[in-house]
């Protein structure tokens, strides 16, 4: 499959074309060593499996070169409406590796370096991982701009190019510490900067009314401060490298390097200041992921990103078009969460101020390209703004929200018969707690379309958070939900099983992952079941080789490896599945003569710095292993594990190694989930709540495939209203009880026995995430999967139709599903 040859002129100059490339092994070996010495300057004797890395990446990216210049070429000539992906985070992981795949390179590659006695595999590990992004709101950004390229859209990413992306996990005595991540110290081969990109950005300073004899009054603002933007674009290969898109990240650089009248006369520091400054707005990725950010450096970020992107799509549009009034059919932009939701005010004033548009037309333009979705309901994770802050940052973008402001309200007024409490609710300016501009409020007006990423969090959207947003403009909100790339999640992540299915039915299923469904069948063959079973159990031997190299702890990969990896949250409940495993320890030691299934319960992932319940969570869960690990009445009917430093690529090797998929969210917090994808999708059986995806899950694999418990989101909000406590339900549940008893009287943390107290205090007193009212049916599921493990046949048949069936939670779908509903743009526009 020779997908990525040039069959013709590049740009319709004449010049010379690229001749096309060969990708036999004989051909990549000896450009590869050319790259090596070259461009890396070492002779294959020479060369460390660095230096290999290194010239496979320059080779690999001559040929996504070609076709990315041809892939940019054909959506500039055709006019065809381009879509732009604002997101402050993108968390693309490794990108080696999904390049080779995508190009159908896997085996030359690696029959080429073998020549060398160089192992693909292990070169594939040097890479660093691109972490600049929290979890799933970033991890989905890069899902969607791998199937932009492989469902053929004309996909732009836009976000920030941070110098430190998420920060390190250690665990120092159980404990996490976080250290500086850098993953440009070796350089970056991916990304290719473009000096003549470059906007400038301002910030503070005032705006003037400027008034010309017979002219309409203009506003004017003249910054205090400003900084350069500057491109650095990043090719982005979609499957069989049919289209390479880009993402285009921004970097802050000062316009003057140093002040030399400042250093002349002495001052050396503060010749220095303003460049600092300047680089300190995409030095580091925020590491809350929950809680709004309230400083000003965030904000500096945002409208940073926001301004020099829409710059740049502007500049884009007026290369084939005349002026702006037909942007909306030439561009779509997605709003990825409020983040960039300073956008809508920023075109406004590009629009007027810049380019000369009335307001009428602009904010009809501005809808029209702009759509957001949403992530989140959580009040303490919505942004909003305090007025004085935004005012002296963004002088004129805070007089464009207040006349947007004015439309909207007098339209809900005149149009709806909104009365004032009503129109507080839908208000841009939140007048309650100090007067602050709700950033979500901003994103909803200005779109044509907002979207949620399940079912049930759209509509719980509809009922809650912007419900009254929803009475005024009841046909915009609607539902895309989430889903993931299976080349990353299935075809790279689990090979064997990629290889076993493409036995099983052929190959169709690369191409369209939803043919996959044709394995279903399988799941009553037993010799197949058997081949899948193998499969996992090799997966689960890599995990484990890798929890005995880094933790020094032995797992038997012969036990149920239930694993619940995604950011700490009290939400998220890591505490109760934690619980769960005293309570287990606890009927082990009492009942020894019982026939206990062997289980690993596998942890990962990082608390936010700042958030201290989700902390004590990381500490107790180590402090929980510690002392299981170490006791020998359990044996190997028990292990705890946490695993330190989650990301992108230990994900790679967790979601294709677990039997148990742990989605147990307080039901109506999650918005959707995206982790329960990749496991379920990798054949793990999921136990989890009716929360966010997981309840389209259920509607897929089927209730026998699934194992679902707890409070609904309704019952949640009810007891809530109810003023539910733990105190009662913890008192008729002995397990419960003594599980909390000994995390609260210090049996698992004997250096420090009061550890815990407020964490137990908490469930006693309030139980505000439903931790102790959803135990006792998170108890009995655990036991009924327990008694499923004993019949293999039965667990494998589930799993064959777990991984047959998620073909809908590709990406893929969810990008066609946006293309079409929203951005009207793609092949089938
Ligand atoms: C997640 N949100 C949702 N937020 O929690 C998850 N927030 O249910 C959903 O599947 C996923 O988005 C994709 O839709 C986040 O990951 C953040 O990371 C975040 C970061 C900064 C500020 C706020």
């Amino acid at each position: 499959d020779m997908t990525n040859e040039v069959d013709s002129a590049l740009d319709g100059t004449g010049a010379p074309t690229p001749a096309p490339r060969k990708n036999d092994p004989e051909t990549l070996a000896r450009q590869i060593v050319e790259k090596l010495t070259y461009s890396v300057g070492k002779t294959p004797a020479e060369a460390r499996r660095y230096d290999w890395l290194e010239a496979t990446t320059l080779v690999i990216r001559d040929r996504i070169i070609d076709q990315w210049m041809e892939s940019s070429q054909r959506a500039k000539t055709s006019g065809e409406k381009r879509v732009c992906y604002l997101s402050m985070e993108f968390l693309i992981g490794r990108l080696l590796r999904d390049a080779i795949n995508n190009l159908n390179l896997t085996e030359p590659i690696r029959e080429a370096l073998s020549r060398y006695g160089v192992d693909l595999d292990l070169v594939e590990l040097l890479e660093p991982d691109a972490a600049l992004g929290n979890g799933g709101l970033g991890r989905l950004a890069a899902c969607f701009m791998e199937s932009m390229a492989s469902t053929d859209i004309p996909g732009f990413g836009y976000g920030i190019r941070y110098v430190h992306g998420f920060f390190r996990q250690e665990i120092a005595d159980g404990a996490q510490v976080e250290l500086p991540e850098t993953w440009l110290a070796h350089g970056n081969p991916w990304e290719f900067e473009r000096r003549e990109l470059a906007y400038e950005i301002g910030f503070g300073g005032k705006v003037t009314t400027i008034q010309e004899p017979g002219r309409p009054a203009r506003q004017v603002w003249r910054p205090a401060e400003r900084v350069l933007a500057v491109a650095y674009d990043t090719p982005i290969v979609g499957w069989r490298g049919r289209r390479v898109n880009t993402l285009r990240l921004w970097s802050a650089q000062p316009l003057d390097p140093i002040l030399l009248d400042a250093f002349n006369s002495g001052d050396h520091i503060g010749a220095l200041v303003e460049s600092n400054k300047a680089e300190a707005i995409t030095r580091i990725l925020y590491p809350a992921d929950s809680h709004q950010a309230g400083q000003e450096l965030r904000l500096r970020q945002e409208y940073f990103f926001s301004s020099a992107s829409l710059q740049d799509i502007i500049r884009r549009h007026l290369h084939a078009n005349e002026n702006l009034s037909n942007l909306a059919d030439k561009f779509s932009i997605q709003l990825n969460d409020t983040h960039p939701a300073v956008s809508v005010a920023e075109l406004m004033r590009l629009l007027i101020d810049v380019h000369g548009h009335e307001w009428a037309e602009a904010w009809e333009i501005t809808r029209n390209t702009f759509s957001y979705t949403n992530h989140t309901l959580l009040p303490e994770a919505l942004e909003h703004w305090p007025i004085h802050l935004f005012e002296r940052l963004l002088p004129r973008q805070m007089q464009i929200i207040y006349a947007i402001n004015a439309g909207v309200i007098r339209e809900a007024a005149q149009e709806k018969g909104f009365d004032d409490s009503k129109i507080a609710a839908i208000s841009l300016i939140d007048e309650g707690n100090g007067r602050r501009v709700r950033m979500g409020q901003l994103a909803f007006v200005g779109s044509h379309a907002v979207n949620g990423v399940s079912a049930l969090h759209t509509e719980l959207m509809k009922e809650t958070v912007f419900h009254h947003l929803h009475l005024l403009y009841p046909d915009r909100i609607e539902n895309k939900t989430n889903g993931v790339t299976p080349r990353r999640w299935l075809m790279q992540a689990n090979p064997g099983l990629t290889d076993l299915v493409t036995d099983a039915i052929g190959p169709a299923f690369l191409d369209d992952i939803e043919k996959i469904a044709d394995l279903d069948p399988l799941a009553d063959d037993a010799a197949f079941r058997e081949r899948f079973a193998a499969v996992k159990r090799r997966n689960k031997e890599q995990l484990a080789n890798l929890i005995g190299e880094r933790m020094a702890t032995q797992v038997d990969p012969g036990a149920i490896f239930d694993i619940q990896v995604k950011r700490i949250h009290e939400y998220k409940r890591q505490f109760l599945n934690i619980i769960e495993a005293i309570a287990l320890y606890d009927q082990i030691r009492s009942h020894p003569e019982r026939d206990w299934t062997p289980r690993v319960k596998i942890f990962a992932g990082k608390a936010a710095p700042s958030y201290a319940q989700a902390k004590q969570i990381i500490h107790l869960a180590n402090d929980v292993a510690r002392t299981i690990n170490s006791d020998p009445a359990v044996r190997d009917l028990l292990k705890v594990v946490f695993i330190p430093n989650y990301n992108v690529s230990l994900a790679e090797i967790i979601m294709p190694a677990a039997d148990l998929s742990e989605q147990i969210s307080t039901a109506g917090l999650e918005a959707s989930g995206t982790g329960n994808m990749k496991f379920a999708m990798n054949g793990a059986l999921t136990i989890g709540t009716l929360d966010g995806a997981n309840v389209e899950m259920l509607e897929h694999v089927g209730e026998d495939n699934i194992f679902i418990f707890g409070l609904t989101a309704e019952e949640v909000a009810q007891r809530r209203r109810e003023a539910h406590s733990g105190r009662s339900i913890i008192a008729e549940l002995p397990l419960l009880r003594e599980a909390l008893d000994a995390i609260s009287s210090g049996v698992f943390s004997p250096e420090d026995p009061a550890r815990y107290h407020d964490l137990v205090s908490n469930l006693y007193n309030n139980d505000w995430w439903m931790t102790c009212a959803d135990f006792q049916a998170y108890w009995d599921t655990q036991r009924r999967l327990d008694a499923l493990w004993q019949d293999q046949d039965e667990w494998q048949a589930k799993a064959v139709h777990n991984t047959a069936r998620m073909g809908w939670f590709s990406s893929d779908r969810s990008i066609r599903e946006y293309a079409r509903d929203i951005w009207k743009a793609g092949p089938d526009a």
